[in-house]
């Protein structure tokens, strides 16, 4: 149990940062090693930045006495996932030059360079930004990368939506001079700096922003700390229905810690979306817990003060009521993979990108087919949130020529890769993640592959079906929200959770504890002979898992 009064250790070393500054530029020019000072550590993160080491090599670094080797991974902000072509080769001249010749796409639709070592940070961040990207805010306790629906061309709708997302998003980063001072040169004024929405102690935890535009629900809006779905009619923004308090991070074995689904508290028109966002952040961090980090995330303050109290609360900061809410079904959240042409005559690629991985492997070379369309200068670049990659807006020379591209690098999957693969989602796990009891990334290949075979068995071969693959239960894919979610416990060995809807608006259930993935395979054996033998017509895996468990319980 955590001390209700004592502030917890990163309270302290936020307070006595100076905005952000601790010791970092002393870390930085520090030779005799690879690492950053032990309360910089924490302070990096809200400049975007991670230190890490390979856990591959512990053991032997430890056994031939050397320090761990340490790098570092760097987050980019992309709000709504979208940027140029331009942006893109500057992030791919960094994977090479600074990084492991590899980029990560993530599940909030940003870029992550992982392996670059101390000497080379001030450089790939004053290069990020000069590419017109920034990491500050990408990781640390504030609002991070704000997320929205990347199919946005469609309509009018989707347009404002992205607008939204960046303005969310400008108006939710740190003020500080200090990522300034520190990455860019920028010159150390005299004037104090003031941070209007966070203070000089932040939030209590990270915070998590997101933009659905509804029906599609590919942000999983209900697992953001804010959310803001969009609704349409007649082809207008009317407003956006308003969420607070999802989350998916929890422990193992600690109940006090779960996943939690976001309420949906009223609707707010277009134009009050700064103030909700700024009060939903300004209550969090007034009432946010500063003592216990694990139980520090919007989504326990209003589990703990009642959904009303917020609502009345955050309603009293804005000086406005909020609109009942619009009644949403979500009808997807995947992404349609291949050619799309508009009713304008655009075409746009959804192209399938492996767990979001960005390398060149001997059949499939992203980075290189990737900075070859790029190349090219056409349309415009966008990460979905299933990790995946968009190349939008291109006439029909323009798509002749990228598909020719595609194949020539191995990297059209979507014309042959089994729907199972097509949807799974795996966090970065092994070997860079420090947090990591199990593969999830490294492991997925081999995961779908089993599940495809059980499917396949059962005559099920083809059927949606959302498998989500995490190394551990902090839930970066966010798997508490998939049909079928794999938590890493140990070296392969995962907890198995069923019963998510397809479109994220249910939690799975907790089902089986510390599996091997041969115990994983005779569980679903089971459980896809009866669920090809007894589903209802037209019902998911996950509908008729959640289902049938309901009905045994009662
Ligand atoms: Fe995450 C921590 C990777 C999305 C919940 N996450 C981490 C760290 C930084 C590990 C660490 O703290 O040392 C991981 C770095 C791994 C590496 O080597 O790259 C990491 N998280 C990721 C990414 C890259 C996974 C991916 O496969 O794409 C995603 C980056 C998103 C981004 O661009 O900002 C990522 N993380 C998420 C999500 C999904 C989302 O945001 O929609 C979640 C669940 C939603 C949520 O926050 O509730 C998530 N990550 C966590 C948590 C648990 C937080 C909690 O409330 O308990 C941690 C651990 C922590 O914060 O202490 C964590
Ligand atoms: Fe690391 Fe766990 Fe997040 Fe996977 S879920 S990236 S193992 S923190």
């Amino acid at each position: 149990m955590s001390d209700k009064t004592q502030l917890s250790d990163v309270e302290r070393i936020k307070t006595a940062s100076n905005f952000l500054r601790g010791t970092l530029k002393e870390s930085l020019r520090n030779p005799i090693t690879g690492s950053i000072a032990e309360d910089d550590t924490q302070l990096s993160k809200f400049h975007g930045l991670y230190q890490q080491d390979d856990r591959d090599q512990r053991a032997l670094r430890t056994k031939a006495k050397l320090e761990p080797l340490y790098s570092f991974m760097l987050r980019a902000r992309v709000p709504g996932g979208v940027c140029t072509p331009q942006q893109w080769l500057g992030i791919d001249a960094l994977a090479r030059r600074y990084g492991d010749d590899r980029l990560r796409l993530t599940t909030r639709q940003a870029f992550q360079l992982h392996g670059v070592i101390k000497s080379d940070l001030k450089g790939t961040i004053s290069d990020i930004n000069a590419n017109m990207m920034d990491t500050i805010a990408a990781c640390g306790d504030v609002n991070r990368n704000v997320m929205c629906t990347p199919l946005y061309e469609r309509s009018a709708v989707h347009v404002e939506a992205l607008e939204w997302c960046q303005r969310i998003s400008d108006l939710l980063t740190p003020r500080t001079r200090a990522y300034h001072e520190i990455w860019l040169d920028g010159k150390k004024l005299d004037t104090p700096d003031h941070e209007p929405i966070y203070g000089p102690t932040y939030l209590p935890r990270k915070f998590k922003t997101a933009v659905a535009i509804a029906p599609t629900n590919d942000v999983d809006v209900l697992a953001q700390d804010l959310g803001f779905t969009a609704i349409e009619r007649d082809g207008q923004l009317v407003g956006f229905n308003v969420s607070v308090g999802g989350g998916m991070g929890a422990s193992h074995g600690d109940e006090a810690t779960y996943p939690r689904l976001a309420d949906v508290i009223g609707l707010c028109t277009p134009d009050q979306v700064l103030a909700v966002a700024e009060h939903v952040v300004g209550i969090q961090r007034d009432f946010g817990d500063r003592t216990n980090r694990k139980h520090a995330r919007l989504k326990y303050t209003i589990a703990d003060r009642g959904v009303n109290w917020f609502k009345t609360l955050l309603e009293e900061r804005t000086g406005f009521a909020l609109a009942a809410a619009y009644a949403v079904e979500f009808t997807h959240r995947g992404d349609t993979l291949g050619w799309f042409e508009d009713a304008q005559g655009s075409h746009h690629l959804t192209l399938f990108v492996p767990s979001g991985r960005i390398e060149d492997r001997e059949s499939q070379r992203f980075l290189s087919g990737l900075r070859a369309i790029a190349e090219l200068d056409h349309g415009e670049f966008r990460i979905t949130p299933n990790q995946n990659l968009i190349i939008a807006g291109l006439n029909a020379a323009q798509r002749e020529r990228i598909d020719q591209l595609c194949t020539d690098h191995g990297i059209d999957l979507w014309r042959r890769l089994p729907p199972i693969e097509q949807t799974a989602l795996a966090c970065v796990a092994l070997p860079t993640c420090s947090l990591a009891m199990a593969e999830a990334e490294r492991g997925l290949p081999d995961i779908v592959q089993r599940v495809d075979r059980l499917l396949h068995k059962h005559g099920l071969g083809g059927e949606p079906l959302s498998l989500r693959v995490t190394g551990c239960p902090n839930g970066c894919a966010r798997p508490y929200v998939a049909e079928i979610g794999l938590i890493g416990k140990a070296p392969g060995r995962y907890n198995l959770h069923l019963g998510g809807d397809a479109n994220g608006t249910r939690l799975n259930t907790h089902l089986a504890t510390n599996l091997s993935l041969e115990a994983i395979e005779n569980e679903l054996d089971t459980r896809f002979a009866t669920y090809a033998a007894e589903r209802e017509p037209g019902e998911s895996f996950g509908d008729f898992t959640h289902r049938t468990h309901k009905e045994m319980a009662t």
